[in-house]
């Protein structure tokens, strides 16, 4: 192993990599066939076929995969999955288990060198067990010695600001609102969330421009719509049951237009899993492919606009003018910027030919119902909430933003990672909800602002945050800078890992280590005392609505996170809290009572979100109602181009998931959309671009990142020839997040810009 790499990054191995052409359609009989693999393997057919019946059925549970809505209307028997969805639950639900004895015989120093795919095949954490100081193995720990370590070690601490309390998007708004009560009370706003890597630039760019962080559409605008403009998003692979509803969309004579530096090849073709006659043509989306440079939306955006304001020439219906009057601030300032740019120049920038945008720009032009679907493509980018007011901007100019068939689609990553926002987890709370919070529990909460996801790592690095605790998620995996948030870590004196399965944030911990399994949603969440309780979560859309789990626990030792937490409340406030803590363990309605009180949109929560499909939480942008920006219309703004700079040799580096992954959750090795199987240490280059560095294909590289004069390491690589714009490249998350330097992030969101990496190759 070399000196400069630790084993934070999953392991070097190579796994056999096999090649196949790359398919030009998605889903099908081989999505189906790789759905049925996996329940034989994780779960037996039985429970299984248990699992998927009650899988995003009103009278089921959430699915985990992504954030995708379900239907308003009538949801058909097994209808809402998909085979990534399978995946995500099967893996949960899997009959293989990590008991206190398998620990017993593993050292966290031969685990570590177990990939991520291996460690996640281990099964399912059955017990609550604790690393001692200087030893290299976890052992079992009693659940309520645990939660007083924990305690004891937080009292420690010179301020509450030393510790801090992560979060993953899958824990319910339950969980969610008592966590983030429980940070207050004991005196820091420190909660950074994986939304801080994820959508984080969306938010800040909406609720400058419209008012609000959150998308404007609801499914039924999907049906209602003219036009779809999907960019920077994969849901083949990240959504796949969008692309039903894409499919409806076209049904009813929209367009989808594509912008993406791959040709995704679920978005270009749709085969429907549960239709078989559909299984050998399939159905077209993509009415018109852009296959952009990496980070060159702003310039192809700006193209666009430029076009529409010729055409408007003849045209007077291209642009919304009386909408433009009515409705927003700053039009004239935005056009003055507007015509500063030279077309030629920007059409060179995109990377794409004329004829090409000219198509998009002719749909564009003649349709006013628009929805702009997007998600990482463009929030993870130096400028990438510039990227998203210029989609704002455009939306704007077509008028097509608060009426049916029109607005806003940011689509969301993990299922409840909108809902925990809603609920408090966020290191910025408004002053609204302290008032709230110091109104509804009797305490004053800390006014200052905690650290995001990036200001920890910073902040644990320099030792001035000491304790760790992760609400599920995987931090080591997911962050930048692998080595240095290692460091950071390591440096902590304690980390506590609230968990379902083994990763590698158990491995790279502090002086003491503790892991708290918890139950999954699919799981009953039974209490001594009183009725079974279900959990609550919202969707990309906004709709809120239950969850219930049920399959038996897989260990009797498991405790809900709802639990856990207020059992963490209950020790640490004993005396002097002005509420009781261990209420709230027995009876989420008290909970939900609480949110209801505090945060707006929650009226009659209890009854509401027992009727099936739950309900929509308010969204004035939805309505068209602006109010709430600075300006108290939609606001115009004025946008930067990429500025980015390559030397000789250099490559931009994009970090993508493949269609076997769920963020650092890896389901299998194989890119089947991709034609990618076996591997995961792959680099998809142009032809061009291998040429011209002298390589050949499957030919073992390192890769080296270059930020600021400073360098980052990745080794061995194979090279994979694939249609990607001249200059750029891609890899996996997470094996490439070491090249990710921690100080490469977006202005104003601090999103990491794991899409914009500059690199150069060397063959081994
Ligand atoms: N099965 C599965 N489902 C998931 C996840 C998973 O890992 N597996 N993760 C969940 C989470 S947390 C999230 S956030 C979402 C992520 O969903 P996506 O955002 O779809 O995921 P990525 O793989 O990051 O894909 C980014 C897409 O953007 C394109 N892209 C990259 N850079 C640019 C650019 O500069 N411009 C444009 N126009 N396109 C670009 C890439 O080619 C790729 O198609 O999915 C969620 N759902
Ligand atoms: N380079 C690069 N880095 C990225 C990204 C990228 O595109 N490129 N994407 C970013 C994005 S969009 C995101 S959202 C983050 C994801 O960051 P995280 O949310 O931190 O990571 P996950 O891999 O989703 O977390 C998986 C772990 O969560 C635990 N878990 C699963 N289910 C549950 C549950 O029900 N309860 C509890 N308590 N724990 C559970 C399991 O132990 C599992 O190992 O990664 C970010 N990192
Ligand atoms: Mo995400």
């Amino acid at each position: 192993m070399s000196k400069d790499r630790t084993d934070a990054q999953p392991p070097e191995k190579l796994t056999g990599i096999k090649l196949k052409k790359i398919p030009t359609s998605s889903a099908g009989l081989p999505a189906l066939s790789s759905s049925i693999k996996h329940i034989a393997r994780e779960t037996g057919f039985i429970k299984g076929i248990k699992l998927i019946s009650k899988l995003n059925q009103k009278k089921g549970f959430d699915c985990p995969g992504c954030a995708w809505p379900d239907p308003d209307d009538k949801r058909a028997f097994m209808s809402e999955y998909c085979e990534n969805g399978i995946k995500a639950v099967t893996e949960e639900a899997t009959r293989k288990k990590v008991t206190p004895e398998f620990f017993k015989n593993n050292p966290i120093s031969e685990l570590v060198k177990l990939s991520d795919y291996e460690l996640g095949k281990l099964g399912r954490i059955t017990h609550p067990v604790i690393c001692r100081e200087n030893s290299d193995y976890y052992e079992e720990i009693d659940y309520m010695d645990a939660i007083e370590f924990v305690y004891k070690e937080l009292i420690t601490l010179d301020k509450p600001d030393e510790a801090i309390f992560y979060t993953s998007g899958r824990t319910s708004n339950e969980a969610a609102f008592m966590y983030q009560l429980y940070a207050k009370q004991f005196g820091t706003n420190n909660l950074p969330d994986c939304s801080n890597m994820c959508h984080e630039s969306s938010g800040v760019a909406l609720s400058e421009t419209l008012g609000i962080g959150k998308g404007s559409v609801t499914l039924d605008d999907f049906y209602k719509t003219e036009l779809i403009i999907v960019i920077g998003q994969n849901p083949g692979t990240n959504h796949p049951r969008m692309l039903s509803t894409l499919k409806k969309s076209k049904k009813n004579g929209a367009k989808i237009i594509t912008i993406n530096p791959l040709p995704e090849a679920g978005l270009m073709n749709f085969k429907d899993p549960k239709n078989p006659i559909k299984w050998l043509k399939g159905d077209k989306l993509t009415d018109v492919f852009l296959p952009i440079k990496i980070n060159e939306d702003v310039a192809l955006l700006k193209v666009i606009m430029k076009r529409l304001f010729d055409l408007n020439q003849k045209n007077k219906d291209v642009i919304d003018h009386a909408f433009i009057a009515e409705k927003t601030a700053g039009y004239d300032t935005f056009l003055k910027d507007l015509n500063k740019h030279d077309m030629a120049a920007l059409i060179k920038k995109t990377g794409l030919t004329a004829e090409n945008i000219e198509e998009a720009v002719q749909l564009i032009a003649k349709k006013k119902k628009i929805i702009i679907c997007w998600a990482m493509g463009l929030t993870q980018h130096k400028n990438a909430v510039d990227n998203i007011r210029e989609i704002v901007n455009l939306l704007l100019l077509k008028g097509s933003i608060g009426k049916p068939g029109a607005g806003t689609c940011p689509v969301r990553g993990h299922s409840n990672v909108q809902g925990d926002r809603t609920v408090g987890i966020w290191e910025k709370p408004p002053q609204q909800f302290l008032d709230s919070i110091e109104r509804e529990f009797n305490f004053k909460p800390p006014q200052k602002h905690g650290y995001d996801t990036l200001e920890a790592i910073e902040a644990m690095y320099q030792g001035k945050a000491e304790i760790f605790i992760g609400m599920g998620g995987n931090f080591i995996s997911a962050t930048p800078d692998t080595e240095y948030t290692a460091k950071a870590l390591q440096k902590c004196v304690l980390t506590v890992q609230i968990s379902t399965k083994l990763n590698r944030s158990h491995l790279i911990h502090g002086k003491t280590a503790i892991i708290i399994p918890c139950l999954t949603r699919s799981e009953i969440d039974l209490k001594r005392t009183g009725p079974e309780q279900f959990v609550t979560v919202e969707n990309s859309m906004g709709v809120v609505h239950k969850s219930q789990g049920h399959l038996k626990p897989i260990s009797k030792e498991l405790r809900s996170e709802v639990a856990i937490v207020c059992d963490l409340g209950t020790r640490s406030f004993r005396k002097n809290s002005p509420f009781v803590w261990y209420h709230y363990k027995y009876n989420y309605d008290l909970i939900r009572d609480k949110i209801e009180a505090t945060i707006p949109g929650f009226e009659n929560y209890n009854k509401r979100v027992r009727k099936p499909g739950g309900f929509y939480l308010p969204n004035g942008a939805r309505r068209g109602d602006f109010s709430s920006t600075t300006t108290g219309k939609a606001n115009f703004t004025v946008n930067r181009l990429s500025d980015i700079k390559l030397k000789k040799k250099q490559l931009i580096m994009m970090t993508i998931r493949t269609h076997d992954q769920y963020n650092t959750t890896i389901y299998g090795l194989n890119d089947r959309y991709r034609g990618v199987f076996n591997e995961r240490r792959v680099i998809f280059m142009n032809k061009k671009d291998m040429e011209e560095q002298g390589l050949e294909v499957l030919d073992a590289v390192d890769i080296i990142s270059h930020f600021q004069g400073e360098k980052r390491i990745a080794r061995k690589f194979l090279v994979v020839p694939y249609p990607i714009p001249i200059k750029n490249t891609a890899t996996y998350f997470p094996e490439a997040n070491v090249l990710v330097a921690l100080k490469n992030k977006a202005d104003y969101s601090n999103t990491p810009a794991s899409k914009t990496v500059i690199i150069t190759v060397r063959k081994r």
